[in-house]
């Protein structure tokens, strides 16, 4: 599952946002052509997984009918399938009409904030095409989850969530080996639980799937560093670095060249079985 362009222990997944409210680039790639430039981009800049999302989960947000999320993003697949890049393509999404087109059209791993639990007709799609799920923590939905979240052992929750959510979509005729695991950071969640969530990660590494990590340019970060959101890298970075050490191997973000640079860090040192092959154009010490 882990794995980016150089054989690399861990995969960045690079956000694709074809939206016109999404938190923090929201509006930036809503046309078409834009959101395919942008995914190249990514690609090039070593994105293992480009991540496309037709609808914003941001706190408070609406939803979308399934009719206008197919209409952002079908054509932003198909572009990116038709420039032929050796990147794999990830739909962001919980319905199985949206899910189903975006497989047909070349993707093949649905990433579903529900878990599988908002539509019915998605863990037997997803079952039937064999496709890759990433199955996600969220308390609430996305209109409630920011309201006074509350839980008496955060990280255990989450990991008793996914572990009945992966027996589910098991039972559903998904194989355990297509499936990862996200805690949801920023999903019905106070600073206090993130924090709480990267802190004890292992305990999530441990349910055997590997672990997705959600934190790019999120307000817990800015609460933190009192920094707006298109200003957030530094902060963005430090939570994936961590996250890696902790056994997350696979990390979506919105800037995916610098935080890849300091996975291929962290990852030589935590794991100096590998190194990264890359050569500087000149030397220094
Ligand atoms: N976070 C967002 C959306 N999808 N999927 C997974 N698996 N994990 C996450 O942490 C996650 C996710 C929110 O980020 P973004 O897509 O940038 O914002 P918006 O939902 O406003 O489009």
């Amino acid at each position: 599952m882990a794995g980016g362009p150089v054989n690399e222990p861990f995969a960045v997944m690079g956000v694709v946002n074809v939206t016109p409210d999404s938190f923090s680039d929201g509006g930036l790639y809503l046309n078409a052509a834009a959101a395919i430039e942008h995914g190249l981009e990514l690609a090039s800049e070593g994105a293992a997984i480009l991540d496309i999302g037709g609808e914003s989960t941001r706190p408070g947000a609406l939803p979308v009918a399934a009719e206008e999320e197919l209409r952002r993003v079908l054509p932003v697949i198909s572009g990116l399938v038709s420039a032929g890049m050796a990147v794999r393509l990830s739909i962001d999404t919980s319905k199985a009409l949206v899910a189903a087109a975006a497989l047909d059209a070349g993707a093949t791993l649905v990433n579903d904030v529900t878990a599988l639990r908002g539509d019915p007709a998605l863990p037997a799609l997803i079952a039937e095409r064999g496709a890759d799920c990433c199955l996600m923590h969220m308390l609430g939905t996305p209109r409630t989850m920011q309201q006074d979240p509350h839980y008496e052992d955060v990280v255990d929750e989450v990991e008793r969530f996914l572990e009945e959510r992966m027996s589910f979509a098991i039972a559903a005729g998904v194989r355990e080996e297509r499936i990862m695991l996200d805690p949801g950071i920023g999903f019905g969640k106070t600073l206090a639980h993130n924090l709480e969530l990267l802190r004890r990660l292992e305990q999530i590494v441990a349910l055997g799937r590997p672990v997705v990590i959600g934190t790019s340019r999120k307000s817990f970060l800015g609460k933190l560093t009192g920094r707006e959101v298109d200003d957030r890298l530094a902060a963005t970075i430090a939570t994936n670095v961590l996250a890696y050490e902790r056994g997350a191997r696979v990390f979506r973000v919105h800037d995916v060249g610098p935080v890849r640079d300091a996975l291929a860090v962290a990852a030589a040192t935590v794991s100096p079985q590998w190194i990264p092959t890359t050569r500087p154009k000149s030397s220094t010490t």
